[in-house]
């Protein structure tokens, strides 16, 4: 990404879901024209890239057809991508992402790595697209089956061996080493344990010598830290006080980029942190 590469701070992925299911706005922008405006109203809020998905990855969902997920995902990437912003595609499948780059997609966001649909290697290394590799381990029908991560080290060192697996294998692929960035998949065959452990470890994710992306955005973990006294979670439209918690966190921790649903309140966070910064520059 040449244009964001002089950033002083964290890229801000805004997130639009054409999805009628997903957990954080699932139906809010499913069709067309309210998932364009959603996206321009990001880019004027102040988001760097719009990522833009077509299949819900909440735990226990069903797949799209092929067909839907690209009649999903294809005008909106077309409409905004025309109009200047910088879109980016949430996709696992190959076919989706090559149809999104020709709309104009300049990220794959592959919440799999590549590994739900390996070719999505091959179509990302034939373009200039950058690609984040996300750390997953199955789709979401059986995902949380497998937040186990009985090992030495524990979920960090888990995360981090399989997310250097996947590094070789779009290295093999041909996708050029500094068009990559990792991702530790939050809530993704995770706990919320394994969350938090990864978000206090994430130097040893950076270790692994690529730049990161955070989606910490209205997930479960934050839920169900902020549940109410009876143990009942935050609900998803209600943690957004959380998320920028991470927001400022994170971006102090060096990060890339924040994958996140309130870009507004992102940007301020990241523009009080700024301001901080600058202070102490000159007074020292
Ligand atoms: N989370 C979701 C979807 N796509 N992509 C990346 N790179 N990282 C994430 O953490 C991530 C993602 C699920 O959350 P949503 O319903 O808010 O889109």
């Amino acid at each position: 990404m040449q244009e964001l590469a002089s950033l002083d701070r964290p890229v801000v992925m805004g997130v639009v879901n054409v999805t009628p299911d997903s957990f954080s706005d699932g139906g809010r922008y499913a069709d067309t024209q309210a998932a364009i405006a959603h996206g321009r109203r990001l880019v004027s809020d102040g988001a760097d890239i719009i990522d833009i998905g077509g299949e819900s990855t909440r735990p226990g969902a069903t797949r799209p057809l092929v067909r839907d997920e690209l009649d999903r995902v294809v005008p909106v990437i077309a409409a905004l991508a025309a109009e200047g912003a910088v879109v980016s595609v949430d996709t696992m499948r190959a076919e989706v992402a090559e149809a999104a780059v020709a709309a104009g997609a300049r990220v794959v966001n592959d919440v799999s790595g590549g590994l739900a649909d390996p070719r999505i290697l091959e179509v990302v290394a034939a373009t200039s697209t950058t690609y984040v590799a996300m750390h997953w381990r199955a789709h979401s029908d059986r995902m949380q089956d497998l937040a186990d991560y009985d090992e030495p080290g524990g979920v960090v060192a888990a995360v981090c061996r399989e997310l250097g697996e996947r590094v070789t294998a779009m290295e093999a692929a041909g996708i050029a080493a500094d068009r990559i960035v990792l991702d530790p998949g939050l809530g993704f065959a995770k706990l919320p344990r394994h969350n938090w452990a990864l978000l206090r470890r994430l130097d040893e994710l950076a270790g692994l010598g690529y730049p990161l992306l955070v989606g910490a955005s209205r997930k479960s973990f934050l839920g169900t830290l902020l549940a109410d006294p009876d143990g009942v979670p935050r609900p998803v439209d209600d943690r957004e006080a959380g998320g920028l918690a991470l927001t400022l966190l994170l971006a102090q921790r060096g990060v890339w980029g924040l994958r996140v649903h309130d870009v507004r309140g992102s940007r301020d966070v990241l523009r009080v942190l700024e301001r901080m910064d600058a202070e102490e520059m000159t007074q020292g």
